[in-house]
């Protein structure tokens, strides 16, 4: 049941869907978006991003469930990994998933609110995690929601971090990414992104 990238279909913008768009079109990033509802552990692509904690040895919500799936080995390189700090991202093996890396990177933990520092952690977490990609020719890549899940960051602000920080890092580096899919978990997330991505990739 896993999922290969050919069956990830490519988000494409409705021209003239959106009044007020953040970033004119780039043209070369056309085909390299996709809005994916489900499961993260199931794509098969070449790196999947987890949300994980400081410690890189495994919790609950999406990290938990890329730990089930890769199985013991992924906790054995990821003890060997000695941790990481917020707004970071270290990489493994995907071990038992369909993905060929597992990006760690750790989100803010957003008590109460959202500051200055909460914001910049989550956009580090966005573009060093592309950063790990890249450097190790990883050309498609997934992204769960940061932070939104037990760490409480708000998603509908959320969202504008990561769709910012991928747009510009694409508009930088779109020849070292094939696509780049945000991956949703929670209805709410799908309309939320749906209603978003516009701003950030606009067909014109
Ligand atoms: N595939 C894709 N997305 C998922 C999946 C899945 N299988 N499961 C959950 N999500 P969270 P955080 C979504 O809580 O807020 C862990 O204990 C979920 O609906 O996983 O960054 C770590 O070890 C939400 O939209 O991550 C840390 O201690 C998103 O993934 C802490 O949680 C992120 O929710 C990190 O908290």
């Amino acid at each position: 049941d896993f999922v290969p990238l050919d069956d990830i279909s490519v988000w494409t913008p409705t021209a003239g869907a959106s009044e007020k768009t953040l970033y004119p079109r780039n043209e070369k990033l056309d085909q390299k978006i996709s809005l994916y509802s489900g499961d993260i552990t199931k794509l098969e692509i070449d790196a999947i991003v987890n949300a994980a904690n400081k410690s890189l040895l495994g919790g609950g919500g999406v990290d938990g469930a890329i730990h089930r799936a890769a199985g013991p080995m992924l906790k054995k390189e990821c003890a060997s990994l000695r941790g990481c700090d917020t707004g970071e991202a270290k990489i493994s093996c995907g071990y038992g998933l369909p993905a060929k890396y597992v990006i760690h990177t750790v989100g803010p933990i957003a008590q109460g609110g959202v500051g200055e520092e909460e914001k910049e952690a989550l956009r580090s977490c966005y573009k060093n995690s592309l950063r790990a990609a890249t450097t190790n020719s990883a050309r498609s890549v997934a992204f769960p929601c940061i932070s939104t899940g037990i760490y409480g960051y708000p998603p509908e602000q959320a969202v504008h971090e990561a769709l910012a920080t991928v747009r510009e890092y694409l508009d930088e580096h779109h020849n070292k990414l094939d696509r780049v899919i945000f991956c949703v978990f929670l209805p709410m997330d799908k309309e939320l992104y749906m209603k978003t991505l516009p701003l950030y990739f606009p067909a014109a």
